[in-house]
C-alpha cells in the first residue's frame, strides 16, 4: 500500500550488497556526489563483513536482511521499502562500482518514455564483450525479450535498471528470489503485466574490489537458467492469455 511519508527525495537508489565492505563506501559516496540528492537504501543481505557499517558511514540507509536471500530477494525487499515510503521512482545500482553513478540520471530519464528503463551495455557505448556460449545466450535472451516487449533490447541481464510507480508495484507483487533468475524473469513478467520497457546505453566499469558472486561457470549456468526461466515465463504468459492457469 502506497504511503505518503517524509521521504526527502521521490527517487530511491537501491543498492543490493553482499560482502562489499571494500567497495560499498566509495560507491555510496559517488552516488551522493551527484547533484540530484536521491535517497539511498543499501540492502545488506547477511554479509559476513563490514558492509553495513561502511554503507552507513558513507550516508546510506541500511536494510539488513537476517539471512542471505540473493539479489532478487534483496531487490524485492528494496521495492517494498520504496512502495511503503511513497517513492515514485527506484533504481538498482550495484555496490561494486560497475554501474557508473553518472549514468543514473540518464537511466532514470528513460522513465519518461516507459515504466522500466534498463541501462544497457553494448548498445553503442563501452567495450563490454562476452564470448562463446555466454554471448550466444545473451543474444538469444535479448532477441526474445525484444519481440515480446516490442522494443529493441540488447542487454536484458543488466541489473542497472529503473522503475516507476507501476513497475515498483508490479515488482512488489512479483520479483523472483531465486539466484539471478531476477533480471530476465522479472522483466518477462512485467511485460506480460502490460508494462513498457526502454533501454538507455551505458558503459559498465570493472568491479572496484572484492569478487563477483559468480565464477565463469556460475555465470554460464545462470544464463542457462535464464533461458529456461524465459521459456517457462513465456509458456505461463501464453497459458494466461488462453485462460489456462499454469
Ligand atoms: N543483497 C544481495 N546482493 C548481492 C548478492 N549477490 C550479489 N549481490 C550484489 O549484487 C550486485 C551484483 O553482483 P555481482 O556479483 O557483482 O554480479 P555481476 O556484476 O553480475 O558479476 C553487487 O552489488 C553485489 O554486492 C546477494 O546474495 N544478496
Ligand atoms: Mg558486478
Amino acid at each position: 500500500m502506497r504511503a505518503m511519508s517524509a521521504a526527502r527525495s521521490s527517487t530511491l537508489v537501491i543498492v543490493p550488497a553482499w560482502n562489499e565492505g571494500e567497495s560499498v563506501g566509495p560507491t555510496i559516496r559517488e552516488i551522493l556526489a551527484q547533484p540530484e540528492a536521491w535517497d539511498i537504501l543499501v540492502v545488506d543481505d547477511g554479509s559476513r563483513d563490514d558492509t553495513a557499517v561502511r554503507a552507513r558511514e558513507a550516508g546510506a540507509t541500511i536494510l539488513s536482511l537476517p539471512f542471505n536471500l540473493g539479489v532478487g530477494g534483496a531487490m524485492r525487499a528494496g521495492f517494498r521499502y520504496a512502495q511503503r515510503h511513497g517513492y515514485t521512482r527506484a533504481i538498482q545500482v550495484d555496490a561494486d562500482g560497475q554501474h557508473n553513478p553518472r549514468d543514473i540520471a540518464a537511466v532514470l530519464d528513460g522513465l519518461e518514455r516507459a515504466d522500466i528503463s534498463i541501462g544497457a551495455r553494448f548498445a553503442e557505448v563501452g567495450d563490454y564483450s562476452a564470448r562463446g556460449p555466454r554471448r550466444w545466450a545473451m543474444r538469444m535472451l535479448a532477441g526474445v525479450l525484444t519481440r515480446i516487449s516490442g522494443t529493441r533490447l540488447t542487454d536484458v541481464t543488466s541489473g542497472f535498471r529503473a522503475a516507476n510507480v507501476r513497475a515498483i508495484d508490479q515488482y512488489v507483487d512479483y520479483y523472483p528470489a531465486e539466484y539471478l533468475g531476477d533480471t530476465v524473469d522479472s522483466l518477462v513478467n512485467a511485460v506480460h503485466a502490460g508494462l513498457t520497457v526502454v533501454q538507455v546505453p551505458v558503459a559498465m566499469r570493472p568491479r572496484a574490489a572484492g569478487r563477483p558472486s559468480q565464477n565463469p561457470l556460475g555465470a554460464s549456468l545462470y544464463l542457462l537458467r535464464s533461458v529456461f526461466a524465459l521459456s517457462l515465463a513465456i509458456m505461463r504468459g501464453a497459458a494466461s492469455k488462453t485462460g489456462v492457469r499454469a
